[in-house]
């Protein structure tokens, strides 16, 4: 049986696959697994039968069999511990590869959702200007740290496991701001995840969604 997960019928991304539907889709192909989608508007995510799956009417969610997730790096984590591919054999192995799934989401992306959505919905504020910098420092501090940690590696722990694929998607989203290519091997770590046959299938499999929805 498939799974299926959720995704935005209209990404605000306009296809660039920034959404964390993203990661998920790109775990699935890593491990070889057939997935559908169920794609939801911003109203339908709101409503009872999709908060009953999410309780914050978000995607993604994931359902398979009895089992229903929410969360995209608990999704990924169940899969990867689901399958081969995605975390190492070796039990020591495996937990820091899980450990850099955790950094990702819970120490480098804080700071890049923190400066988005104030460039979002604090642009026109007089403070604006002032915290801008500050913010951009932020995001900075953890990719210098980050950058200095991966040096010539071309994955956080030699092999690639969750934890570069959980980084990569997040640093994604500084795509565009200049900020990454402050660090040479940083925007190096983040091409060689996008070169990954699984993440092109994941990426083109999201831009469709976009592209049909744009021609109709
Ligand atoms: N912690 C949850 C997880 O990891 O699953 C967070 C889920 C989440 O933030 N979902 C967002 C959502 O459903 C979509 S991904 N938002 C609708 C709402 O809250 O009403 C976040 C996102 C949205 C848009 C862009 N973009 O346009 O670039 C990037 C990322």
């Amino acid at each position: 049986m498939r799974p299926t997960i959720t995704a935005f019928k209209n990404s605000p991304d306009r296809g660039k696959g920034l959404a964390r539907d993203m990661p998920v889709r790109w775990a699935l192909e890593e491990v070889g697994r057939p997935y559908d989608v169920r794609l939801v508007s911003f109203s339908e995510m709101k409503q009872a039968a999709h908060r009953t799956l999410q309780p914050f009417g978000q995607i993604p969610t994931y359902e398979d069999g009895d089992l229903a997730l929410f969360e995209s790096g608990a999704i990924v984590l169940h899969l990867a511990q689901r399958h081969q591919g995605l975390l190492p054999d070796d039990a020591n192995a495996r937990a820091r590869a899980i450990m850099w799934m955790f950094a990702a989401l819970g120490t480098i992306e804080p700071p890049i959702v923190e400066r988005e959505i104030a460039a979002l919905v604090e642009r026109d504020e007089t403070w604006y200007e002032q915290r801008r910098p500050i913010l951009e420092q932020r995001v900075r501090d953890r990719l210098n740290q980050l950058s200095r940690r991966l040096g010539d590696d071309d994955w956080l722990e030699h092999e690639f496991s969750a934890g570069d694929l959980m980084m990569v998607a997040v640093l994604r989203r500084l795509k565009g701001s200049g900020l990454l290519e402050e660090h040479p091997n940083v925007p190096a770590y983040v091409a060689r995840g996008e070169a990954r046959p699984a993440f092109k299938r994941a990426f083109d499999a999201q831009l469709a969604v976009f592209t049909a929805g744009s021609t109709i």
